[in-house]
């Protein structure tokens, strides 16, 4: 069985989000990061950087969660899926990760980088339900992650973005959601 190892509270939540949308088995493997079980040799072994989440599946072994969201989107998602649209979850993917949540979460850059990222994520909101359309995809998990963080970690006010707030409210009464990131496991 797929084994996600994680802990409470961690990133590992966004990969324990999608493997409860696909349905796919698996063990969560909860780390005691207070007590550095990160740092010891058997999970370096899985990750060298030492960070969660971090996924072994069958002989196979792979950590950043955006890389393991684009993994079970290829294996476990829905098949057929072309080149073009491939790139343009990863796009997504890295855009969650690399700038969306870098640019709400950075204090310093936050106040210029907010209205930017969120006044075009609202449009799109505006006129669909979800990112690529009428269709939930591993791109909301890993926009919406980083959008639901939000009221967990941060005290911002989104009431401009109401678009955003519906699309964030819509995916958090989603049951995969609650088991996950709702639960913070
Ligand atoms: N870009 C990485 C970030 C991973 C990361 O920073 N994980 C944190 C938990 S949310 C961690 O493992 N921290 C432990 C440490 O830094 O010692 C990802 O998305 O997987």
């Amino acid at each position: 069985m797929l084994k996600l190892y994680g802990s409470t509270s961690s990133r590992a939540s966004i990969v324990h989000w999608y493997l409860e949308e696909l349905g796919v088995p698996y063990e969560f493997v909860k780390l005691d990061m207070q007590a550095s079980e990160h740092l010891q040799p058997a999970y370096l072994a899985i990750n060298p950087i030492s960070k969660v989440p971090a996924i072994v599946d069958g002989d196979f072994q792979l950590w950043e969660s955006g890389a393991i969201l684009l993994y079970l989107a290829d294996k476990y998602g829905k098949t057929s899926v072309s080149t073009e649209e491939r790139a343009v979850f990863s796009q997504w993917v890295l855009f969650a990760n690399a700038t969306l949540g870098p640019g709400i979460f950075t204090e310093a850059s936050r106040d210029r980088e907010m209205p930017r990222l969120l006044t075009p994520l609202n449009e799109i909101f505006s006129k669909q339900p979800f990112l690529l359309g009428n269709e939930f995809s591993v791109v909301d998990v890993a926009v919406g992650s980083i959008l639901n963080y939000i009221p967990i970690m941060l005290k911002l006010d989104l009431n401009s973005y109401p678009a955003v707030l519906n699309y964030m409210k819509q995916l958090s009464e989603r049951p995969a959601f609650q088991k996950s990131i709702n639960g913070r496991a």
